[in-house]
């Protein structure tokens, strides 16, 4: 009877342990930092510097997350996109709004694969939901208005953000909250400028802040 309780307890005991080392590898950490865009040798901090760059998380071993249920929105109103670039995660629907007094149409060019897909053309106050189930760089345009352009990046996970100027300081930073902590390949996308050293190694542990500064330069002067 003695052992059966000691036992029990034991397999409580472990129980417990179980239950807070899976709190534990549940956890979350924030992945920040702040931007830095060289010209050449030149490093400037500008409002311009930190514009449309996308800064993401790519975790080192497999993992599913799902997609949001809620959808994303993009705007054509006075003749523009608005946002230029956006990331989602694959599986995202994105709502395309047309705020104009004008028709707009709305169509994919595949950067990987040159395919296109015509989603369709609509008048005022009207909207287009397309879900992206593919990852990749979409070059998202219009047949009608040929100087509009905007930049859909679908990714794999939902680890991503755009870089935000901080208005105290005038920098650049960017914050990934919520990953789970672990091995991840800190990348960014923009439309012209590459990582200066190349894809960084990151890693994301429970309750705390990893900090990772960010240099993007041209693409020909970087590493
Ligand atoms: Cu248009």
């Amino acid at each position: 009877m003695r052992n059966l309780v000691c036992r029990l307890l034991m397999i409580a005991a472990v129980g417990g342990l179980m239950a807070a080392g899976a709190a534990q590898s549940a956890g979350t950490g924030t992945v920040a930092g702040i931007i830095d865009v060289y010209k050449t040798e030149v490093k400037t901090h500008g409002a311009k510097s930190f514009k449309d760059v996308v800064v993401y998380l790519e975790p080192t071993a497999p993992a599913d997350y799902p997609p949001p249920v809620e959808h994303a929105v993009m705007d054509q109103r006075g003749l523009v996109f608005i946002p230029h670039v956006m990331a989602v995660q694959r599986g995202t629907t994105v709502d395309f709004l047309n705020s104009d007094h004008d028709r707009h149409n709305v169509y994919f060019l595949y950067d990987d694969t040159g395919e296109t897909l015509d989603i369709g053309t609509w008048g005022p106050g009207q909207s287009v939901s397309h879900t992206f189930e593919k990852t990749g760089l979409v070059i998202t345009l219009c047949q009608l208005h040929l100087e509009m352009a905007a930049y859909i990046l679908v990714l794999e996970h939902p680890f991503f953000t755009m870089a935000e100027i901080n208005p105290e300081t005038q920098i650049a930073e960017y914050a990934i909250r919520q990953v789970p902590a672990g091995e991840y390949m800190l990348k960014v996308w923009h439309k012209k400028l590459k990582m200066k050293t190349g894809n960084v190694r990151v890693t994301v542990a429970a309750g705390q802040t990893t900090t990772v500064d960010v240099a993007i330069t041209r693409a020909k002067y970087a590493e």
